[in-house]
């Protein structure tokens, strides 16, 4: 099942704020993030959404390859000149995977939630995924490109068998084909709204807002870095979005790796 995505009903349901003011359709590209990230270099204003049918390069992160077929998902890049400091950077990929529950869940009744620190689950399997990329200057972030790769209409046997976890589509949880040109909708919406409170300074409700919705958070887990395991009970998540891990060794705090959560 495909389907195609035009412009004109996008552009004419969004808020015309700050996120959609500008916004581009591909057909079949590299990745929307590279687009967008070229676009950032080059001084374009804030706001720009890309959005691509297919991506022949769809990476996440360290490099990893996100699959991007055709005709049924939805990859969207976002570039953002936010005035925050690089500290506190981590707030625009909560901010992103916030947008992205609220979208799904306004198009689908799924409430899905978030595994630390970019993953979006739904029945314990990914959703979606979120990779966020930033050209930092000694104190200042010149942007940032908030990528985003949702599974839509994907069935169940179209996904490559070594994925790095269960993945599933909102066709698959809902058993109903999602129309994604509703889902653009909604996505930006709630993006641009998110972004608006980070504008505000209203960064506190986006960091609690998404520690509700966390399921990483008071859980005992392993997490796989590139130097090693490590395993602990998560007992909180700082602001710049680190796990506060209690180990046998002491506390951790941790600010990349993959997790599994473990029983008990
Ligand atoms: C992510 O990375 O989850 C971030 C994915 C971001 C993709 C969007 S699409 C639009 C924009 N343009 C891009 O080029 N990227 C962004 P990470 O946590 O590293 O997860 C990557 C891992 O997820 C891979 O190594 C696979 O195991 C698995 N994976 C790949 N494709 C998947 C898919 N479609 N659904 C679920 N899992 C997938």
């Amino acid at each position: 099942m495909t389907d195609n995505i035009s412009l004109g009903k996008i552009r004419s349901s969004i808020p015309v704020n700050i996120i959609g003011r500008d916004i581009r359709l591909y057909g079949k590209i590299s990745s929307t993030n590279d687009i967008a990230m070229d676009l950032g270099a080059r001084g374009f204003e804030e706001g720009i959404v890309i959005i691509a049918d297919s991506q022949e390069r769809g990476r996440g992160r360290l490099g990893r390859q996100w699959f991007s077929p055709p005709g049924v998902n939805l990859y969207m890049s976002i570039l953002l000149r936010p005035s925050i400091h690089p500290g506190h950077i981590s707030i625009l990929t909560m901010m992103g995977a916030l947008a992205v529950l609220k979208g799904i869940k306004e198009v689908t009744g799924l409430d899905p939630l978030i595994k630390w620190p970019n993953d979006i689950i739904v029945n314990d399997k990914k959703v979606a995924g979120i990779l966020t990329e930033s050209n930092i200057e000694e104190e200042k972030i010149n942007y940032t490109v908030l990528g985003i790769g949702i599974n839509v209409n994907m069935e169940e046997d179209e996904f490559p068998p070594d994925l790095r976890m269960p993945a599933t589509s909102l066709k698959v949880c809902t058993g109903r084909v999602i129309d994604r040109e509703t889902l653009i909708i909604r996505l930006i919406g709630a993006m641009d709204e998110y972004y608006c409170l980070i504008r505000e300074n209203k960064s506190d409700f986006i960091f609690h807002e998404w520690k509700s919705k966390c399921i990483t958070l008071n859980k005992r887990v392993k997490v796989s870095r590139k130097d090693g395991e490590i395993t602990g009970f998560v007992e909180d998540i700082s602001r710049d979005g680190a796990l506060i891990l209690d180990t046998q060794a002491g506390k951790r705090t941790i600010y990349t790796g993959d997790v599994t959560l473990l029983e008990g």
